[in-house]
């Protein structure tokens, strides 16, 4: 029943003009016609915006941008209501359902520091650095270690134009991100056996990949709180835990940095993490996994089905653990 509720709200959504996404919840609702019970209107709704009951998304009119399917158009698309109610987001607690927690989060004002070995270290508003970037949407797919796969449109820009934007100084060779600190609202930070904040990092040759991506939006929206609001990393061909979000902190640096995960257990975890079938996760097999809202489990690719845009990247780092 659910389901069917959700491919009709999904659809005129997505094709929502400009002006449809600055009425407020209610009248959104409304303007779909679909006459919701409450319970299935709060569902629907944290993807809906980045914006709360009062504030309108100020980057609202930005979505959808134009897609870009170079890089696929893989399908099942993901029915939206799942991939916004099943998340990973450890800071808002440790099992699937934090998409209600992570409304809390406030991300206006959002300020990115970037720093390290750059030609000079800034800070920029999150506003302000969209205005600057071309966007586009592209649909990815996504594989969790944990074996559950999704296939989603993101909108954002291509991680490359962020590191141009950065000015990273020659001898950088990794890019590393970080999640916001704040223990009040992320309340699992207060935990301190947890290596916070949330951490992750690329080669730079990754970071400049064609494929890598930074998301700030979703099914043509802004990006929920739920799923990394308002900037996070997307690197499809790795496993989802590298796909760092919620960032405000950029840094460039000759030395590899310790992941959030690996920090906890390297033997599970790696720095290179790329989908590989074949290679097993100590506590279970990678061969397949299950698409959300799909009984039956499908093959797992390796690069996660995009090996043809990033194999390159490791032939000369075989004597590397290139996949967990
Ligand atoms: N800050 C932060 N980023 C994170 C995580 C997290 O717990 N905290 N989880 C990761 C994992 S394990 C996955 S699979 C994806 C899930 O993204 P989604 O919830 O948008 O599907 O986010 C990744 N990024
Ligand atoms: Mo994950």
């Amino acid at each position: 029943m659910l389901i069917k509720r959700s491919t009709g709200w999904q659809l005129p959504e997505r094709q929502a003009t400009p002006e449809g996404l600055y009425l407020d919840r209610r009248r959104l609702v409304q303007a779909m016609g679909l006459g919701l019970a409450a319970s299935a209107a709060s569902l629907a709704l944290p993807g809906v915006a980045a914006a709360d009951d009062k504030a309108v998304d100020p980057t609202a009119h930005f979505y959808p941008p134009k897609r870009n399917d170079k890089f696929g158009d893989p399908t099942p698309v993901t029915p939206e209501r799942l991939a916004i109610t099943y998340n990973n987001y450890y800071e808002f607690g440790t099992d699937k359902s934090i998409w209600r927690a992570a409304q809390k989060l406030e991300i206006r004002p959002w300020t990115i520091k970037v720093g390290g070995m750059v030609e000079k270290p800034f800070e920029i508003g999150f506003d302000d650095l969209l205005a600057k970037m071309p966007l586009e949407e592209r649909v990815y797919r996504h594989r969790c270690v944990e074996t559950w796969s999704m296939i989603v449109p993101w909108s954002g820009f291509a991680m490359k134009s962020l590191v141009a934007f950065c000015k990273p100084a020659g001898g950088a060779k990794y890019v590393v991100m970080k999640t916001l600190q704040k223990p009040s609202v992320m309340f699992e930070q207060k935990d301190p056996l947890w290596p916070w904040p949330y951490t992750e990092g690329l080669a730079m040759d990754e970071a400049t990949n064609d494929l890598a991506f930074i998301a700030t939006g979703l099914y043509g929206k802004p990006i929920g709180k739920q799923n990394g609001a308002p900037i996070r990393l997307v690197v499809p061909w790795k496993y989802g835990f590298k796909s760092v979000k919620s960032i405000v902190s950029i840094e460039f640096t000759d030395k590899r940095p310790v992941s959030f995960w690996e920090a906890l257990q390297d033997n599970e975890y790696g720095f290179w993490a790329n989908v590989n079938p074949k290679v097993p996760h100590p506590r279970w097999s990678q061969a397949t996994e299950k698409p959300l809202g799909s009984d039956e489990r499908i093959p797992t690719q390796l690069y996660n089905g995009y090996g043809e845009f990033v194999s390159s990247l490791y032939e000369n780092r075989k004597s590397e653990k290139l996949f967990m």
